[in-house]
């Protein structure tokens, strides 16, 4: 496609798909009309793979998410179908700006972290590895709040990204299936049968997801609640408008909303419908495909391998069985092993908060027939493991992850450290019973977002190096290897940064009257916040530091900005304290004249995609702090190890093994490790001796005691205190130090700016192992049995 013809094509759309003329046209028309060209070229693929698909009687990945954090695609479907060109020469031909084009596009998310925004990477690398994959999930018609800061603040505001026009999905009004809730179960005919008292329709979305080069698509497939029938015209005739529509509001908000949250159940019995309503929704329309295509049911396994992203699309393993055994009268056993033969299962954290319980009343209002299926499946792995001391549900509760664990062939964890603690820890008992269902697969960003389209200027110079496939074949970047001594290429990559951290100071400028050094250390924590993350030891470290300067202005310091953001559930306390603590911390040290040239404190508000992908490619230092034992895997941190900023961390995650690959002469290594952090936590009255052992500590808890940040209200930080010099189960006290020299060590290595270059740089040319192609092949080989085709 030349640029010639994607100018007609854009024209067109806006003329005849959106109606709009040419010299009144907005920015968000264009925006619509170059997505719906873009859109045209990739239904071509679409159908191809779909077609390949069915000719070679292929098995398709279904990956079940309660969170796809897509973010923007029209950039992506430009990238991925190798447009860039094409797209500037026609935007410009027409007198439009393309970044501002780009960037008029909302930010979908529809997740709140880490595992919504892998299971974006995921769908991208599955259709670039020509995988038949999809994907399905919630059409949230509000994805994560909106977050602003009020005096320091947060305040939360719900996202509208589906008020504008979607350009990228197709409704499927053919594809809807009908969801149960709560009735009774009875016997008929000798079968068992669920009559639900409560339905909604489930109505697909379909998006597709293009792969690298445009070879090949999949679809995310999201279901959105509607009601069954629409409203109540006898009522309305009586004047009762809001009762009328009353049935459809109530049916819709089952997809209302996305639960701002990671680490805690919330609204319980709306989450797990949420959590049934999508889960079977997907599992009846796997059904139906394999059995359109002639499929014997005993051969589901051999075409469908279907993954649960975390527990939440747990209720997969009884409604399964159920579906195989009282709808379609396969005997309970079989119907068991069917189903087990294609499930299988990511744990994405050791958190105990956050490993679902349902409570066995609520399971058995909801889902009668499920808790019934629920007993008869923890009998079964009874009678087959004897010796077993550990059971579906204990003290009232229903335990999805022993559920996931039981019902799935394949349990994987996230990273290798994280494996091993799943096998330590939490499924210790499942796992000597069953020691060859864990297995690992660390975790992977896919390089088609986070490098080549994020940092065009990095892309531009490898490329220049070592040739373009590392885009689909990132390991290449090991290639880069002997240019690391090569002073040209050195200069040619700091000087790519340098420009990247430019843009990233001019944005802040422009956007929010910041001025920052563009020659400053950029010293960036980005992702939820939480108190295993700590972002508290690191505003602790950056008072210390202000007291340190303030008491030594003419010393020899290395100026840094410190760059926060994050989003804390809303009804997390102490998450948001600790927002308002750095907001605050900001404004005293920002204005002081003293130290204003060394150090700046900066929190963006409302982190989300589009923001990682400004922040990360003008990052100097990654911040991954935490509590060892606590972070399954992280996956900023491989981006910012694969854009050259080199770790500050902990034994903990993926950091791990960033550290054993980039090197440990380009990691900064701190903190107790996993085992330690348990022996100190033993150990009573850790965090009291951690602070009269450390004088930088003491005086920096000293100042948030007396009110230095909070004039007006002196004992505002009193809990964040409190709990600091008490329980302090993170034990940031009791790293305090070790972070405090290990960003000495960063300072003194910053310094040396030869040194420095040569760490980032060694940091790209060493991270192609994390590439999300990657960790799917993993998965592909080691829990789907699935292969790639040729389309
Ligand atoms: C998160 C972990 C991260 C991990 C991602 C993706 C949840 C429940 N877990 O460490 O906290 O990188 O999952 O695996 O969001």
């Amino acid at each position: 496609m030349t640029a010639a013809d994607l100018r007609a094509s854009i024209l067109r759309h806006l003329t005849y798909s959106l109606g709009s003329d040419a010299d009144h046209a907005t920015q968000h028309d264009w925006r619509i009309a170059l997505s719906l060209a873009v859109r045209d070229r990739l239904v071509e693929s679409w159908f191809t793979a779909s077609r390949a698909t069915r000719a070679a009687g292929a098995k398709r990945v279904y990956y079940l998410s309660m969170e796809f954090l897509i973010g923007r695609l029209l950039e992506d479907a430009i990238v991925n179908l190798r447009l860039e060109d094409e797209a500037r020469e026609a935007l410009n031909g027409l007198g439009l700006d393309p970044v501002t084009v780009i960037q008029d596009e909302p930010d979908a998310a529809l997740g709140n972290g880490g595992l919504g925004r892998l299971a974006a990477c995921f769908m991208e690398s599955l259709s670039t590895l020509c995988v038949p994959a999809f994907g399905y999930g919630i059409r949230y018609e509000h994805g994560l709040f909106r977050q602003s800061f009020e005096e320091g603040r947060q305040v939360e505001a719900p996202e509208e990204w589906l008020t504008q026009y979607h350009a990228w999905e197709f409704e499927r009004r053919d594809v809807r299936f009908k969801m149960c809730f709560g009735g009774e179960v009875v016997e008929e005919g000798g079968k068992t049968v669920w009559h639900g008292d409560q339905a909604v329709m489930a109505q697909a979305f379909d998006t597709p997801i293009i792969g690298w080069q445009g070879r090949w698509a999949n679809t995310l497939r999201l279901w959105s609640a509607q009601p069954l029938h629409g409203f109540d015209l006898d009522r309305f005739n009586r004047g009762e408008y809001a009762a009328a529509a009353e049935p459809e509001a109530l049916a819709r908000t089952i997809s209302r909303v996305l639960y701002p949250d990671d680490t805690t159940e919330q609204g319980k019995e709306l989450r797990l419908k949420q959590e049934y309503f999508f889960t079977a929704a997907s599992l009846r329309d796997i059904l139906r495909r394999f059995e359109a295509e002639g499929g014997q049911l005993a051969d589901l396994p051999k075409r469908a391998a279907i993954q649960l992203n975390d527990t939440h699309p747990a209720i997969a393993g009884p409604e399964l069985v159920r579906l195989l055994h009282d709808e379609r009268g396969m005997p309970l056993d079989q119907a068991i092993a069917t189903a087990r033969g294609c499930l299988s299962y990511t744990n994405h954290t050791l958190m105990p908060e956050a490993l679902e319980r349902w409570s066995e009343g609520l399971m058995r209002s909801l889902l009668p027939r499920h808790m019934q299926l629920i007993e008869r499946i923890d009998a079964a792995h009874a009678a087959e493991q004897p010796s077993r001391n550990v059971s579906l549900s204990s003290d009232g509760e229903v335990r999805m992850g022993e559920m996931a664990f039981v019902m799935a062939h394949k349990v994987n964890g996230v990273s290798a450290l994280h494996t091993d603690l799943m096998k330590q820890t939490v499924f210790a008992e499942l796992h000597r019973l069953h020691p060859d269902r864990i297995v690992n697969e660390t975790n992977g960003v896919t390089p088609r977002r986070w490098l080549l389209s994020a940092n065009p200027r990095l892309s531009a110079l490898i490329t220049d190096t070592i040739g373009e496939d590392w885009a689909h074949d990132l390991e290449q970047l090991e290639r880069l290897e002997p240019s690391l001594t090569d002073p040209a290429f050195l200069d040619a990559y700091a000087a790519a940064k340098r420009a990247n951290k430019v843009d990233l100071s001019d944005w802040l400028a422009a956007e929010y009257g910041l001025s920052v050094d563009p020659d400053a250390m950029f010293d960036v924590q980005i992702k939820r916040i939480h108190e295993y993350k700590r972002q508290h030891l690191n505003i602790l470290e950056t008072i210390a530091l202000w007291r340190d300067i303030k008491a030594n202005p003419d010393g020899d310091w290395v100026p840094r900005v410190k760059i926060f953001a994050g989003k804390a559930a809303p009804g997390y306390f102490f998450a948001k304290e600790i927002i308002r603590l750095i907001n605050d911390v900001a404004t005293v040290i920002n204005a002081d004249p003293v130290t204003n040239k060394y150090l700046k404190v900066i929190f963006l508000p409302n982190y989300n995609v589009s923001l990682a992908e400004r922040l990360i490619p003008a990052a100097d230092l990654s911040e991954q702090i935490s509590t060892a034992g606590k972070e399954a895997s992280g996956t900023g941190n491989m981006k910012f190890a694969l854009n050259g900023a080199p770790t500050i961390g902990t034994l903990d995650g993926a950091n791990v093994e960033i550290r054993d690959r980039v090197g440990a002469r380009n990691f900064f290594l701190f903190g107790m490790n996993a085992d330690e952090v348990e022996a100190r936590r033993a150990v009573p009255d850790h965090a009291r001796q951690a602070i009269a052992a450390d004088p930088r500590l003491s005086g920096a808890l000293m100042e948030i005691s007396r009110g230095t940040f909070s004039p007006a209200e002196r004992h505002r930080y009193r809990g964040v205190v409190a709990n600091l010099s008490g329980d302090d189960y993170f034990l940031v006290c009791s790293d305090f130090t070790a972070y405090w020299d290990a960003q000495r060590r960063a300072d003194a290595a910053f310094a040396d700016a030869d040194g420095w270059r040569r760490m980032a740089a060694c940091n790209t040319a060493r991270s192609g192992w994390f590439s999300s192609d990657r960790t799917i092949r993993g998965y592909m080989s080691d829990i789907w049995g699935v292969a790639p085709l040729d389309p």
